[in-house]
Formats: C-alpha cells, sequence, structure tokens
C-alpha cells in the first residue's frame, strides 16, 4: 500500500491529494492512510500535510530517494525493486547478500558509501549526497566468461546516459572507466558468483561522480566529476533513470538476441584507447603497445612494440 501511496503522491506532485482520495482510491481506512504517510516520512520523503487540502510531496530537485526513480523507468524489469540506504558499507557487497532471493534487476542504491569498492581490493571514495552508488543485480542464465561482455553493456549504457544528459564527451576507458578529459568519472565493478557453465547472478557496480565538488587529494590528478567538466549540477535521479533505460535495452538484445552490436559500436566509436600509445599492466610488468581496437568478444587489440598482436581480455591500461 505504501507504495501506491508514494505513486499517488508523485503522480500529483503540482497539488496536494486529500486523505479522502486516498482512502477511496486505496480501499483502506484514513488511519491506515495518515500510518503509511508518516511511514514516508521516516524514510525520508519530504510530505507537507495542510488541514482540509490533505498531502504534497515536495522532493528537492537532487533527491535519490527510490520512488523518484522508479517512478519515472518505464523499463520492464530493471529498477521494478530498488533497495535504497542513506548510508552503507558497498552496495555490491549487500547485493551480494541478498542476491539469490531478490528478484532479477533489483538495484541497490545509497547515498553515501563509507566502504565503496574499486577492483583488486582497491577503494571507491563515494562521498554522501554527491554520486551515484548503485548495483544491479541480474540473472541471466549465460556462462561465467561472457559476464564481462554485460560489464561492456554498463560502460556503454553510463557513456551514451552521461553524453545525452550533459552533452559532455565521455569517453569509455576499456574495460570499465568512464573519461572526461582524460580524468575519471564513472568505474564499474562487475561480480559474478556461479558454476563453471552457468553464472547464478551478477552484480554489476556502478560510482558516478555527478557534483562532487572535489577529491581527496590522492585523486586530484586522476578523478573529475560531471559537476567539475560540465561547471552545473545534475540532477542524479534523471541520470538514474536514463542510464537504466538504455542498459536494459542494450541487455536485453544482448540475452534474447545474442547481440552486442549497438554496445561495441558504442565502445569503439567512444573510445579513450582506441589509435593511442597505452602502458598495459600486467601483475608486476608493463609493457608499451598501440591499441588497435575491440574485438566482437570485447577484448581489446594490441599491437605490442615487437609487432605481435595480442587481444586483451581484462586488466590495467594507462595512456
Ligand atoms: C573501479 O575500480 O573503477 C570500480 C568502481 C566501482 C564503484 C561502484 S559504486 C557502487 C558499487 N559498490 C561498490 O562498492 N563499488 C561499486 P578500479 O578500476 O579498481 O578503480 C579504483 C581506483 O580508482 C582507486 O584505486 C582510485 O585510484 C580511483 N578512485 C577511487 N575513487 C574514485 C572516484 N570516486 N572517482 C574516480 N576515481 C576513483
Amino acid at each position: 500500500m505504501k507504495d501506491k501511496i508514494l505513486k499517488e503522491l508523485y503522480e500529483h506532485q503540482e497539488n496536494h491529494i486529500s486523505g479522502e482520495y486516498l482512502r477511496k482510491k486505496l480501499n483502506v481506512s484514513r488511519t491506515a492512510v495518515w500510518k503509511q504517510i508518516q511511514s514516508l516520512k521516516e524514510e525520508g520523503y519530504v510530505i507537507e500535510t495542510m488541514s482540509r487540502k490533505g498531502y504534497r510531496l515536495l522532493e528537492q530537485r537532487d533527491e535519490i530517494l527510490p520512488g523518484g526513480v522508479k517512478f519515472n523507468l518505464n523499463t520492464r524489469e530493471i529498477g521494478k525493486e530498488i533497495k535504497y540506504f542513506d548510508t552503507i558499507d558497498s552496495t555490491n557487497t549487500y547485493s551480494k547478500t541478498i542476491a539469490l532471493e531478490v528478484p532479477h534487476g533489483t538495484i541497490v542504491m545509497s547515498d553515501e558509501q563509507v566502504g565503496g569498492r574499486g577492483r583488486l581490493g582497491r577503494n571507491w571514495s563515494s562521498p554522501k549526497g554527491e554520486g551515484i552508488w548503485m548495483s544491479l543485480i541480474l540473472k541471466p542464465g549465460i556462462p561465467p566468461n561472457e559476464g564481462m561482455k554485460v560489464s561492456h553493456i554498463a560502460a556503454a549504457a553510463v557513456c551514451k546516459g552521461i553524453r545525452e544528459i550533459t552533452g559532455l564527451e565521455a569517453l569509455v576507458k576499456w574495460p570499465n572507466d568512464i573519461v572526461i578529459n582524460g580524468k575519471k568519472v564513472c568505474g564499474i565493478l562487475t561480480e559474478v558468483a556461479g558454476e563453471l557453465n552457468e553464472i547464478h547472478y551478477l552484480i554489476v557496480g556502478i560510482g558516478i561522480n555527478v557534483n562532487n565538488i572535489d577529491f581527496p587529494t590522492e585523486l586530484e590528478e586522476k578523478a573529475s566529476s560531471l559537476l567539475i567538466e560540465g561547471k552545473k549540477k545534475y540532477d542524479r535521479k534523471e541520470l538514474i533513470v536514463k542510464i537504466i533505460s538504455i542498459f536494459e535495452k542494450f541487455y536485453d538484445s544482448f540475452i534474447k538476441e545474442g547481440s552486442l552490436e549497438e554496445v561495441l559500436r558504442l565502445c569503439r566509436q567512444y573510445s579513450a584507447l582506441i589509435g593511442r600509445e597505452v602502458v598495459i599492466i600486467k601483475g608486476g610488468s608493463q609493457e608499451a603497445a598501440k591499441v588497435l581496437g575491440m574485438t566482437d568478444e570485447g577484448f581489446l587489440e594490441v599491437e605490442l612494440s615487437d609487432g605481435r598482436i595480442e587481444h586483451i581480455f581484462s586488466g590495467e591500461v594507462s595512456v
């Protein structure tokens, strides 16, 4: 019932709606309506209550409370269920604990992460109210070695979404970063649980620096945010809705038709690496190479200094 009340409030944000209207619409008592409104307020929704007029949802532009995302999404499955936190250690870590019980497409998001993770045990800085810190829980029924492709789908969706909303020239830095003017604005952490031949679930963690004004000293040189690059604040809800919608389209055509065509086209067109001289970091060693392209499998195709051509599956590349 709470969800239905929330939906009504979102749909009538311009006006107040009366307790009587809600009571009739949902066929419950006025006390029940009142109780649910109190409970929504406790969750952080700002609801104005005026005698004789009723209730109205007041939402600051930059809130990311789940209703604002959920009721603006037109997706089929992804984001139908949203778990929202003010603060959490890591949305990826939490997602793992609930993945088997929740439906495919559930999104976990938090206004802040205090233990945000990157790859290989690295940290991901996730200050409160400034970015998008979310994880998608997916159950695609594909072999684990295909998981990497879902990561490329996420990268393409984030890149396209950022471009459409902000007009900024976001590029995909293979395999999992989005950069603007050479600085990282987004990182993606895809984690897979399953057996040799089938994935049980896959968690795609997406961290986007949206309205960060500054960064810890150690990140200053390499990190940026949409606000810093675009010189204005962006609405995180709007970005989430756009990115999730694009993601579901790409994901569906991959799962249903096995097609990654549009994703690969975007990753190639907006590649931060193709055509450039880079350094490939493998374990402790480093090797200079020129990036030739991206294969249909999503590998990076490089030419090493001795002329050998290699396809890189995962790893670190610096420019
Ligand atoms: C990544 O790892 O880029 C993956 C980041 C994924 C974050 C999301 S947020 C939601 C979900 N929940 C999580 O706990 N994680 C996911 P990697 O390629 O290993 O990059 C990590 C490196 O990026 C760090 O070692 C820093 O140098 C740098 N870094 C840390 N925080 C950053 C930030 N906010 N912006 C840009 N760079 C950052």
